[in-house]
């Protein structure tokens, strides 16, 4: 687990960018999934990288403008045996304070008492508007109020800004310790690969399969799967977001699943590989896979410093194109077959996304019209694919599709942190290979 003084070290340089204003950032709330029964708890990931604190509802203050000692407020559920009893431990004004590091806490029904004076003197409210829907009214009072007396106060908060730049900047750029623990989260998921690999037979149903990975994550300690994963047999895989995983797996076909762990710290493995559900490719998943799989390997080759996202995404583009043109399912020159995007009704989605806290981790791809610039403890995802089937039309000028290539659909996946001299490819256990995807 991230260490609380790794979180103390954070808040700092959160405080610091800070400069004189104060932040409100709210925990997550309890979403319910139906009467009585809530979804599980999933913390916010941008309140927990600040405080480590896994409780719903809390709200913590940061107050660049206090002195020191008076700098990080948390706002949590107090303690309440008889609450306790139902819904489990909570940690309480003590715990916040002695184990979360809280220089004062509160009950969290004392916020719109105390929220006001606490942010008073701040030279502007750090806060993200529309989605704290409890929150937000006390944040948007205080100021109302404040600007009304500001003619005789002579101060104000001048500002309302999002928290959003300066922390998913630090969230973009990993800390040591947060690829250790991405490098654990890697290691389970890629072994639930291989396991489920191992296991898939014909006539099985896809749902056998995720629960074979889902109980590798939990197995290995895991707090579960970082996201619906993603069970797809023959034609299921060109649904890019296939989640039902309720058919059955048949001879010929081939088996997309895309799935990764969450560990209990929220740091995320997310891999895709794609094999044939007999143990062997017929020619034409065959020649797919190696043409997606190619462009894998020459995408990942370009996550280094200095390259940037949208290089990494032409990189395979270029690749699918050239080997989707040899087998004759694009025809006409590689560069214009780019440029006119005509290859989109087999390849419709981007290369990759950054990964942290978040599957779909914060921070930028662009500043404007630059994109932002790799840099070493980044990491992101490389997961081309090809997917044939008549859900979007071929482009005019494109070869019409023979039905032998449709319910083909192809994804490969790693997690790739940029390298000073060459990508760590985090979920490299998880073989992807073609000899590998056969069954001997
Ligand atoms: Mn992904």
């Amino acid at each position: 687990m991230i260490d609380q003084r790794i979180f103390s070290r954070r808040r700092d340089l959160f405080l610091d960018q800070l400069d004189g204003k104060a932040a409100v950032i709210p925990a997550a709330s309890l979403v319910t999934h139906h009467e009585d029964c809530d979804y599980p708890f999933r913390q916010n990931s941008d309140f927990w990288y600040l405080t480590g604190f896994d409780e719903p509802d809390a709200v913590a203050l940061f107050l660049s403008h206090r002195p020191e000692g008076e700098r990080f407020v948390l706002f949590v559920l107090p303690k309440e045996p008889g609450i306790e009893v139902w819904n489990g431990f909570r940690w309480g004004i003590e715990g916040a304070m002695n184990r979360f590091g809280a220089e004062i806490a509160h009950p969290l029904e004392e916020l719109p008492n105390l929220i006001g004076t606490y942010l008073k003197g701040a030279e502007g409210i750090s806060f993200r508007v529309g989605r704290h829907p409890k929150v937000e009214p006390l944040v948007l009072n205080f100021w109302a109020e404040q600007l009304d007396k500001m003619q005789r106060s002579g101060s104000a908060p001048k500002s309302l800004e999002a928290p959003c730049p300066i922390l998913h900047q630090l969230r973009l750029r990993k800390e040591m310790c947060e690829l250790e623990r991405m490098r654990e989260a890697a290691r389970i998921s890629a072994e639930a690969h291989e396991l489920a690999r191992q296991m898939v037979r014909p006539g099985m149903n896809e749902r056998q399969i995720q629960a074979v990975i889902e109980q590798h994550f939990l197995a290995q300690g895991a707090r579960g799967p970082a996201y619906n994963s993603i069970v797809a047999g023959g034609d299921n895989a060109c649904v890019l977001h296939y989640t039902s995983n309720n058919s059955s797996l048949c001879d010929g076909d081939l088996l997309l699943i895309d799935a990764g762990c969450s560990l209990f710290d929220y740091y995320n493995g997310d891999i895709t590989r794609t094999f044939p559900v007999n143990g062997c490719f017929t020619g034409e998943q065959y020649a797919l896979y190696e043409v997606v799989l190619a462009a894998q390997e020459a995408a990942i080759e370009s996550v280094l410093p200095g390259e940037n996202a949208e290089i990494v995404h032409l990189k395979a583009v270029r690749v699918l194109v050239e080997g989707l043109v040899e087998l004759g399912l694009l025809q006409g020159n590689v560069d214009s077959l780019i440029e006119q995007g005509a290859y989109e009704h087999l390849y419709m989605h981007r290369t990759g996304h950054w990964l942290g806290l978040d599957v779909h981790d914060v921070g930028a791809y662009r500043l404007g019209e630059y994109p932002v610039e790799l840099e070493p403890g980044m990491v992101l995802t490389v997961e081309p694919g090809l997917y044939v089937s008549d859900r979007i039309p071929v482009p005019d000028g494109q070869p019409a599709i023979h039905d032998r290539w449709k319910g083909i659909g192809i994804r490969i996946e790693d997690d790739v942190v940029v390298g000073e001299i060459k990508p760590e490819i985090l979920t490299a256990k998880a073989m992807k290979s073609v000899d590998e995807m056969q069954r001997k």
